[in-house]
């Protein structure tokens, strides 16, 4: 997934993604990107959390890089905002495409294999950001 998401306050924030196989989190802040969850290899669903991270109320870059290489397939990224006691959802609405408006989500991109070999990727406007069997 592509794009940017919206922090509505000012914060620590935390990041979670559930993959089977393998994802890279990245997020761009004040121009730097910090690879949030770096877990790029074959494996059953399995939840990884990032440090926690200062956000200002403000657009940030984000890139959720996802494959699949066997068996189920599982895609969820979710946020901790401050004050919330649970991850959730990063919600479409407070997500952006690097060419649509807010709420139009993010662009996924879900890969069949680690290689990254041309026709091997599915690739859509993501409403949910919570895909999973998605092969
Ligand atoms: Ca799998």
């Amino acid at each position: 997934m592509d794009g940017a998401v919206s922090a509505p306050a000012a914060g620590l924030y935390q990041f979670r993604v559930v993959t089977d196989d393998g994802a890279y989190l990245i997020l761009n802040i004040n121009g730097a990107d910090l690879i949030a969850v770096d877990a790029f290899r074959d494996q059953a669903p399995t939840t990884f959390t990032s440090a926690p991270v200062y956000l200002d109320a403000a657009a940030y870059s984000i890139r959720f890089d996802y494959y699949e290489a066997g068996g189920g397939a599982t895609a969820r990224l979710l946020w901790k905002k401050p004050g919330d006691a649970a991850f959730s959802v990063i919600p479409p609405r407070t997500s952006t495409t690097r060419t649509g408006g807010v709420g139009s989500g993010l662009l996924g991109e879900y890969r069949a294999n680690a290689g990254h070999l041309p026709g091997s990727s599915l690739t859509y406007l993501d409403f949910t950001q919570d895909a999973q069997s998605v092969r």
